[in-house]
């Protein structure tokens, strides 16, 4: 059993996706276990992005991921870290095969839809980040 933290971006929540995302999930056979609509501070963002600091594309990725609300959840299931990756596609949606997520709905490594957690440690930290235990089911 894993847990995973994935964002509906602000991309994704304007082009009404967040349905169409938690159903491919829920099909698939994992379970939602929190969800909710949130505007991520620039503190949470700075967190959640602290790997690509020095990236010359962080400032961008701040803004973007608090220009709009999210929908942030907490995904669970067996290999659930892997299934959802698997599921978004390549993070540049041009390599992104049809059929995911990425493939499917987007065009630019900018704007993206969605985000999953990349490993468990990844995962725990980035949950603690957005989601009390109390919200999580
Ligand atoms: P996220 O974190 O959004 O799920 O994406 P990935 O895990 O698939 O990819 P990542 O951490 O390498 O990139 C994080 C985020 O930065 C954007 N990005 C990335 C960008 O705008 N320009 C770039 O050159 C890269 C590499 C897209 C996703």
């Amino acid at each position: 059993m894993q847990q995973t933290l994935v964002l509906v971006k602000p991309d994704g929540v304007k082009k009404n996706l967040i349905g169409e995302v938690v159903s491919r999930f829920e099909a698939r056979g994992l379970k939602i276990s929190a969800l909710k609509l949130m505007k991520i501070t620039e503190e949470q963002a700075k967190f959640h992005y602290a790997e690509h600091a020095e990236k010359p594309f962080f400032g961008e990725l701040v803004e973007f991921i608090t220009s709009g609300p999210v929908a942030a959840m907490v995904v669970s299931g067996e290999n659930a870290i892997k299934a959802v990756r698997g599921m978004m596609g390549a993070t540049n949606p041009l390599d992104a095969v049809p059929g995911s997520i990425r493939g499917d709905y987007a065009l630019t490594i900018g704007e993206n839809i969605v985000h999953g957690s990349d490993g468990e440690e990844s995962a725990a930290r980035e949950i603690k980040n957005f989601f009390t235990a109390e919200e999580i089911y």
